[in-house]
């Protein structure tokens, strides 16, 4: 009863999507033709390209066939289907003094296809060089394609890649394979052997074989001498998300464990990403294997899911009992999506463990929300968030991130507003600097939360609705305040990001709701402008909130209060262009804002894969 309960719910669940996504292919897919004449020029204009997020110098780089951007809109899922994309994490790595990112790219074009591992290195993880690709389609068990993967490091220091072959035409039908470098004495680690052993995991019977992909990074357990690691798949009839966990001694004999490592009705789970972390608030990372049986105590682990319905990514924080090869989310709901890396655009990212700074970073793909034709007309499609060092709260709930240090470097010209109250309905405008390249650190300061409206309850779970409802510029009692980025000289152009906080009767902890609307980012009429939006989890108790935003061109992506939330938004201005982009820091709610101090630099270009 209970299974069919959940099919009906899915088969309806995916009935509102296919109406959803009818209407938005209809909008966004018309003839190419068409399309193309409508491209606005300033979509093609090359200052829109990033000059410090990661992207090749053209073409895709990604996520899988399609890609699906999910929004809750009026009660209304609502899908846009682009089938045609570039670059996601699909491997970073330290090998030797190199930081090695090996990513989905299409080397003929910039829509999703032909998918090979492109290879970028780097000193420093801002600074890069592009290499040849690492892996393409060459054998039978990736003929039809090479996707996404995982790098592991040896103990022996060396590295081996598992990555997900497609291996029959038609039918997406998919295996594992392995491959190793051919002469590991290169720090650059330029080629790649495939064993004739491979595939080295096919699917059993009781699996989908068109949901079975992303090997993660393996990890030792115990002293039993077993390599494990998880691929991503569903089960019942694509109803449930699986993380099926592998071990073996050689990397080349693997073998399933019977129950899964987790799973939950939240449909197909790619990229699964598998760690430890640090539970007494140490920012330091952990490396996977190197978990001692006495600390596991001072351990707690997370696990990702890029959920292929929404395209998010989730995750939950818990306990791995590594004898029953099982994990338990500590919050018994935490697979009803509670905790997203990013409330924005990012998925199919990946962590990894950086030796060379003791530290966790995490890597995602944020794709373009133009169309499928604006990325033909522009020649690239796809960037990587910022670097992002990750490590769990203090109060063991959730994960903090952070833009990596490196990215400090970029920084000049740096701009400071101090002690300035920001009245009800005013804005002030940051000078003194060119922000279309910038990264702005502002702390506020509440002097009272009296007139805080209250929170429906309705809305309460629901940060996006309660954003999309009314957006930035909704008079509010604390807040809407934030920073307007990308804006025109005259304001009619603008990206808000913004707090707005609420009380909840019989409680004593505000909500504090962190949004970024790009509801008026651009003239240009056809642009997807979704609000995104994420509850932060603060009292509040020194009435201070801080947010940094990393403003590059056509990327805004900003951190809440020291990293607790985090939004990724894309955006295409036709006037806020290089130059004539302006920063303003607003306020319209009701309480007065106190901008206690705001330091804002322009940032510099890095070598970017020799563009
Ligand atoms: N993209 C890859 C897959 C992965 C998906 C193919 C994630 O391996 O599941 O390019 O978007």
């Amino acid at each position: 009863m209970g299974a069919l309960v959940v099919r009906v719910a899915w088969a309806w669940l995916l009935l509102l999507q296919l109406a959803g996504a009818s209407h938005v292919v209809y909008r966004d897919f018309e003839t190419k033709a068409a399309a193309t004449e409508k491209v606005p020029p300033s979509i093609v204009d090359p200052l829109l390209r990033t000059g410090y997020h990661f992207q090749p110098p053209k073409n895709w780089i990604n996520v899988s066939s399609k890609k699906r951007i999910s929004c809750i809109y009026n009660y209304i899922w609502c899908f846009v289907l682009i089938y045609f994309l570039s670059d996601e994490t699909a491997a970073p790595m330290y090998y030797e003094g190199w930081y090695h990112f090996f990513y989905q790219y299409n080397p003929k074009g910039a829509v999703w296809d032909n998918i090979v591992w492109a290879h970028s290195v780097s000193r420093d993880l801002i600074n890069w060089h592009a290499l040849e690709t690492a892996i393409e389609p060459s054998i039978p068990a990736d003929k039809y394609g090479c996707w996404s993967g995982s790098a592991t490091t040896m103990p022996d220091g060396t590295p081996v890649i598992m990555y997900t072959g497609v291996n029959r035409p038609g039918v997406k039908h998919q295996v594992q394979n392995v491959a190793y470098p051919k002469n590991a004495s290169d720090p650059m680690l330029r080629e790649w052997v495939k064993p004739d052993h491979n595939p080295v995991i096919v699917p059993e019977r009781d699996i989908n074989a068109t949901e079975f992909r992303d090997p993660t990074t393996a990890w030792l357990a115990g002293d039993d001498g077993h390599w494990r690691l998880l691929v991503g798949s569903a089960a019942e009839g694509g109803a449930r998300g699986v993380a099926y966990v592998y071990r073996s001694r050689d990397f080349k004999e693997w073998r399933r464990v019977k129950r899964p490592l987790h799973s939950a009705a939240t449909g197909m789970w790619e990229c699964p990403d598998f760690y430890p972390v640090s539970r007494d608030g140490h920012t330091m990372g952990l490396d996977t294997n190197r978990v001692c049986g006495k600390c596991r105590t001072k351990v707690k682990y997370v696990l990702k899911n890029s959920l292929d319905v929404r395209r998010y990514d989730y995750y939950t924080v818990g306990t791995y009992d590594q004898k029953d090869e099982r994990y338990v989310p500590d919050d018994p709901a935490g697979d009803e999506h509670h905790l997203r890396y990013d409330y924005g655009n990012f998925y199919a990212s990946k962590t990894f463990y950086d030796p060379a700074k003791q530290r966790r970073v995490l890597w995602g793909w944020a794709n373009e929300s133009d169309t499928r034709d604006h990325d033909v007309a522009k020649g690239w499609a796809g960037i990587q968030a910022i670097p992002r060092k990750v490590w769990l709260d203090f109060s063991g709930k959730q994960l903090l991130q952070w833009p990596i240090e490196e990215v400090e470097a970029l920084r000049h010209q740096p701009v400071t507003l101090k002690d300035t109250v920001i009245k009800a309905g005013e804005h002030v405008e940051v000078t003194g600097l060119e922000t279309e390249q910038a990264d702005v650190e502002v702390t506020f300061e509440l002097s009272s939360l009296d007139c805080a409206e209250s929170l429906d309850p309705a809305l309460a779970h629901d940060a996006e609705r309660l954003c999309g409802a009314r957006g930035a510029d909704v008079e509010g009692g604390v807040g809407p305040f934030g920073l307007w980025v990308l804006a025109s000289a005259n304001r009619e152009e603008r990206t808000a990001v913004f707090f707005r906080v609420f009380k909840v009767a019989g409680s004593d902890k505000p909500v504090v709701l962190m949004c970024t609307d790009p509801t008026k980012s651009s003239l240009n009429p056809d642009m997807y402008r979704p609000t995104f939006a994420g509850f932060v989890d603060t009292h509040l108790s020194d009435g201070k909130i801080s947010l940094r935003t990393l403003i590059d061109r056509s990327v805004v992506e900003s951190f809440g209060d020291g990293g607790k939330t985090c939004i990724l938004s894309r955006v295409y201005p036709s006037l806020a262009i290089d130059k004539n982009a302006h920063l303003y820091v607003f306020n319209n709610g009701e309480e007065d804002v106190k901008v206690s101090l705001l330091t804002a630099w322009q940032m510099k270009k890095p070598l970017m894969n020799g563009a």
